[in-house]
């Protein structure tokens, strides 16, 4: 624990709901649910004004879709997630140069060695009001809630105390105080599951848990779990701020706005990201051992299946070959709207290179053809669209061979609601410029 409240911890509100909000007028101060909107869907995030009819993270679209009937329900666009994302670590790496991302959206900050006078409650005070007004003016009005504490833990609790658009100091020797009385679940590390063996020892709150002895602890959750719940429980957290190291990975993804369902359109996309990965290995005199794939499904689940090789590789062939094994294992029957392929546990030597001469790689690169909406027909709502006559706009719903669109963007003012239909020439998906590549390692 420091002297000062010095650790900054920022979190946006609603993230995925306020890039839609942001990007769509007409929706701005409605309730809007974006995540999977299909049959099996879950709910990825809700705005402020949905989240007064109690929908939230990880509930059922179905049971959302219940609770508020007139809700605009989104599948979400990555691409705008991820620029705006990039916007606001842009900015706190140029407030201070300890900046640690959690997420997307979250990011821890140390103002120790951001240029401050001095770190009195006034000035880092201050500097965190003077970044939350930073973080609306580039992200075009999003809020971000903002703790200060003396650390990462202290922070963190404090960031989620006056959400949204919330900044909260804890001033140092405060801490406890403002713990004792919270629930056990607040401290990290304490999920359902440990929560649950904790309850059932009658350890409900910050307060119960600091007068359970270590020995009790250890006893009842293992040596390093209790240990650690021990020393938070004490508001006793010396964690520092990491900024992101040297790349310990090297990834491609790719996200696509129709869901994918043939198995070898996906195996082609892997293998040609493999190729990709297995470029940018070379390029800069890495490899390495662990091949992992990334696969979001059409319901918003996230999964990732890797393997281990017995040597580092920046080979295209074994790496896709890898990639397209652990392909094998999901199901994916349902539809896949992202792809990724990356390799760490990186070295810069190449085993292979020990027992003989540098091959050719043998993998011949693959041509392959995403689907576009038309072709397959999927007009996924809030997708953005082009309109030869009406320009820009969202896809507000489809079905019966209709898509409706709305035409406003985060320029405009509110706009039309017009119908086409679903296989209209003047109408196609809108997909931004791709950004420029991340930097390399
Ligand atoms: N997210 C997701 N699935 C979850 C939780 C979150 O896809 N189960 C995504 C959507 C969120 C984003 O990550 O917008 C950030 O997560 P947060 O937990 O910070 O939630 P929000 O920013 O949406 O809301 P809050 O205002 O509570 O921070
Ligand atoms: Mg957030």
């Amino acid at each position: 624990m420091r002297a000062h409240a010095s650790v900054l911890h920022l979190d946006l509100d609603a993230f995925f709901a306020a890039v839609e909000q942001r990007d769509k007028p007409s929706l701005r101060g409605k309730p809007v649910v974006v995540g999977g909107v299909g049959g099996r869907g879950v709910v990825a995030t809700a705005s402020y004004e949905a989240r007064t009819y109690g929908v939230h993270s990880a509930m059922s679209t179905r049971e959302a879709r219940s609770r508020c009937p007139h809700a605009a329900f989104l599948s979400g666009r990555f691409h705008a997630y991820r620029d705006t994302s990039k916007v606001v670590m842009a900015l706190l790496r140029a407030a201070s140069p300890l900046v640690e991302p959690l997420s997307l959206d979250e990011a821890f900050v140390d103002l120790e060695h951001s240029g401050l006078p001095d770190l009195e409650i006034e000035t880092v005070t201050a500097f965190a009001a003077d970044l939350r007004a930073q973080v609306r003016e580039a992200t075009g009005g999003l809020t971000a809630s903002v703790g200060l504490g003396t650390s990462k833990f202290i922070a963190k609790v404090a960031s989620d105390l006056d959400k949204p658009d919330g900044l909260t100091v804890v001033p140092p020797g405060t801490e406890l105080t403002l713990l004792r009385p919270m629930r056990v679940s607040v401290i990290p590390g304490v999920g359902p599951a440990t929560a649950e063996r904790l309850r059932r020892a009658g350890i409900h709150t910050v307060e119960d848990l600091e007068a359970v002895s270590l020995d009790e602890l250890v006893r009842l959750l293992g040596k390093a779990h209790g240990g650690g719940l021990y020393h938070l429980a004490r508001a006793e957290d010396d964690r520092p701020v990491v900024p992101e190291r040297e790349a310990k990975s090297v990834s491609v993804e790719g996200t696509y706005d129709t869901d994918l369902t043939d198995r070898r359109l996906m195996e082609g996309l892997l293998t040609r990201q493999a190729g990709e990965v297995a470029g940018r290995l070379r390029k800069h005199g890495l490899s390495g051992r662990t091949v992992t794939i990334k696969v979001r499904l059409h319901d918003f689940t996230t999964l990732s299946r890797s393997s281990t090789l017995p040597s580092p590789t920046d080979r295209t062939s074994t790496i896709a070959r890898v990639a397209r094994g652990l392909l094998t294992d999901l199901d994916t029957s349902g539809g896949v709207r992202l792809l990724g392929v990356g390799v760490s546990g990186l070295a810069d030597w190449i085993q292979e290179d020990l027992f003989g001469e540098d091959q050719e790689d043998e993998e011949v690169p693959v041509e392959v053809e995403v689907p576009t909406s038309r072709q397959r027909r999927t007009w996924a709502p809030g997708m953005d669209v082009v309109h030869a006559g009406m320009g820009r706009g969202w896809v507000w719903g489809s079905g019966r061979g209709v898509v409706t669109v709305r035409f406003e963007t985060a320029e405009s003012p509110a706009g039309p609601v017009r119908s086409f239909a679903e296989d209209d020439p003047e109408l196609s998906p809108w997909v931004p410029q791709e950004p420029a590549e991340d930097p390399p390692p």
